[in-house]
């Protein structure tokens, strides 16, 4: 039988199959990052919001779940950055990914500490700036994606990107199956991203109610709110969205429109869904392919349904 295959981003990361699991605020804890790194891909804490302290204990928490890889990502939008990264650096967190905004400014202290610093980004510009700055890899995200986003399409953006830069590129966004993952190989990805698909994993801690909407969620059941503030969310269309969406627009019609608490308004609101499991007044962040998406199953299920199924469209043994 033949070993996994020679990829790029296996051999970086130290992995076994090139799927990463995506960093969802107060979703993606210890149990859910080494749950998916047990499985073979590489499992993520989302630093999000949380107090660096927490971020602190999912990290030797994970440790105790699993000799394996893992990742902490931090959400640039945060005012816990700097902690977060004085965290990761004197935990010795072996890979940083990062979202929402630009990481130039801890780049090199990431990276003088020999952590491989793998960066989201939603445009090909920014994937250049990344590389120039030491990116190990670069994680291009298409606007399919749950959460923050920008606006490209993952199948327009993954091979722009993939000729501008040298470093390997995982394609993110849109992503659950081992289709998409195919897909995105044929674009010139050797990884992917996925986040939706593990909101319904056995080991995701997110509020069973939250987990029960991604699972009836059809195709168009996701909204992006937040387009005129310059911080688009996507997310599973509820009360919140509908409210949300007629606020901004009510702001809009002032002389002075403030815009500043619908950021606010947003972080607060995935916490209600995803903790709280209140489906009506949180921001229930999803992606696009939430349809695809029909049963919980384990981090280990995931990953071997996905992979089988890649196998067999790229026609390589396991
Ligand atoms: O980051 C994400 N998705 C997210 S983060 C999040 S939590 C949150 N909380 C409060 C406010 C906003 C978000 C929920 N979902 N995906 C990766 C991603 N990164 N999408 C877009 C970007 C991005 C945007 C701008 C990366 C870099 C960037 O740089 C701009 C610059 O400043 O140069």
């Amino acid at each position: 039988m033949m070993g996994a295959p020679t990829n790029p981003i296996c051999e970086l990361l130290g992995i076994r199959y090139p799927i990463i699991q995506g960093a969802m605020a107060w979703i993606a804890d210890a149990a859910l990052a080494a749950a998916v790194s047990n499985a073979g891909g590489l499992g993520t804490i989302a630093a999000g919001n949380a107090p660096p302290d927490m971020v602190r204990g999912w990290i030797k928490k994970t440790r105790e779940l699993t000799d394996k890889p893992f990742a902490v990502n931090i959400m640039m939008l945060s005012p816990n950055v700097a902690e977060v990264t004085d965290i990761v650096v004197e935990e010795r967190v072996p890979i940083v990914i990062t979202g929402a905004g630009s990481p130039l400014s801890f780049a090199a202290r990431i990276k003088e500490n020999g952590i491989k610093f793998v960066p989201v980004i939603p445009s090909t510009a920014l994937a250049v700036r990344m590389q120039k700055n030491g990116a190990d890899a670069i994680i291009a995200e298409g606007m399919e994606a749950g959460g923050h986003i920008g606006k490209m399409t993952t199948m327009a953006l993954v091979p722009q990107v993939v000729d501008a830069v040298s470093v390997p590129v995982l394609a993110a966004g849109g992503i659950a199956d081992g289709r998409g993952m195919a897909a995105a190989f044929m674009l010139g990805a050797c990884g992917v991203q996925i986040g939706t698909r593990f909101i319904v994993a056995k080991e995701s801690p997110a509020h069973q109610s939250f987990k029960d909407k991604v699972i009836k969620a059809k195709d168009i059941d996701t909204e992006v709110t937040g387009q005129i503030t310059g911080h688009p969310m996507r997310q599973l269309r509820n009360k919140f969205t509908v409210r949300y969406n007629a606020m901004e627009q009510e702001e809009l019609k002032k002389d002075e429109p403030d815009m500043t608490k619908f950021m606010a308004m947003g972080a607060g609101s995935l916490r209600v869904a995803a903790v709280d499991g209140d489906v009506d007044n949180g921001s229930l962040m999803a992606g696009q392919i939430s349809g695809l998406i029909t049963k919980e199953q384990t981090c280990d299920e995931i990953v071997q349904e996905i992979m089988n199924q890649f196998y067999g469209l790229v026609g390589v043994n396991k």
